[in-house]
C-alpha cells in the first residue's frame, strides 16, 4: 500500500469535495432557500464499525453558522484517545460504510475505504483548539475514554453555504475512529498494521470504530 499517495488521494478527495460543494451552491440557486435563521435538530445512532461493540448517539443543533455537538458513546475502546470527525463529500453517499466497501477483502474497513460512503472530513471534532480538517489526526486533542465513555460537547462554525445546508438536510456523518482490533488495550502495529493514512501511527488508531448519519 502506497501510504503516501493514499494520502494525497485523500487530500485530493478534501478538495474534490470543496469545489464540489460549490457547484452545488450554484446548481441549487433557483431553491427555495431554507429558513437560514431557524434552529436545525440533527440526530445520529451511532452504529459499530470493525466489530468494535461500541454503541452511542450524536445530536447537533444548528442555529445560524453555530453547531452545538454532543456525542454519548460507550465500549470504545478504553483510555485512547479516539479521532472523531463530521464528514461529508458533495460526492459520496453520506451513509455508513457496509462490508461491501471492503474493497481490499481483508475483513477490516479503514478510513480510505469509508470515503465513498462518507466522504473526507469536514469538521474535526476536537476537544479544543482548531476544528478544521487539519486537525484530523490531532490524537492529542480527542476524547480519551477511561471507562469506554465518552460524553463530548462543543460548539463549532460553519460557514454558510451549501455545504452548511447539506449537512442541516441530513448528509453530514459522524465518525468515531480507534479500534484495538486485537484487544490489547492499546493501539499498536501488532492489531492491523500501520495506518493508510500516516504511516507513522498504527491502523488501530485511525479505523473507524463507530458511525452515524445526522438526521
Ligand atoms: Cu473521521
Amino acid at each position: 500500500m502506497q501510504h503516501r499517495k493514499l494520502y494525497a488521494a485523500l487530500g485530493g478527495l478534501v478538495l474534490a469535495g470543496s469545489l464540489g460543494a460549490v457547484g452545488m451552491q450554484a446548481g441549487n440557486a433557483t431553491e427555495a432557500a431554507p429558513a437560514a435563521r431557524g434552529t436545525v435538530h440533527l440526530d445520529a445512532t451511532l452504529n459499530s464499525l470493525n466489530d468494535s461493540g461500541a454503541t452511542g448517539h450524536a445530536h447537533v443543533k444548528i442555529t445560524g453558522r453555530k453547531a452545538h455537538v454532543e456525542i454519548d458513546a460507550r465500549r470504545l475502546a478504553k483510555g485512547l484517545p479516539h479521532a472523531q470527525h463530521l464528514h461529508f463529500g458533495a460526492d459520496a453517499r453520506n451513509e455508513c460504510p457496509s462490508v461491501f466497501d471492503d474493497t481490499n477483502n481483508d475483513h477490516r474497513l479503514n478510513v480510505a475505504e469509508g470515503v465513498p460512503a462518507y466522504g473526507p472530513i469536514l469538521k474535526s471534532l476536537t476537544t479544543s483548539g482548531d476544528t478544521s480538517p487539519k486537525s484530523g489526526l490531532a490524537v492529542d486533542r480527542f476524547p480519551t475514554t477511561p471507562k469506554g465513555v465518552e460524553e463530548y460537547e462543543r460548539t463549532i462554525n460553519f460557514a454558510p453555504g451549501a455545504v452548511l445546508r447539506a449537512i442541516k438536510s441530513g448528509k453530514g456523518v459522524i465518525v468515531i475512529h480507534g479500534v484495538d482490533h486485537n484487544g490489547n488495550g492499546t493501539y499498536d502495529f501488532e492489531g492491523a498494521g500501520a495506518s493508510e493514512l500516516d504511516p507513522s501511527l498504527p491502523a488501530e488508531a485511525t479505523d473507524p470504530a463507530l458511525c452515524g448519519v445526522l438526521r
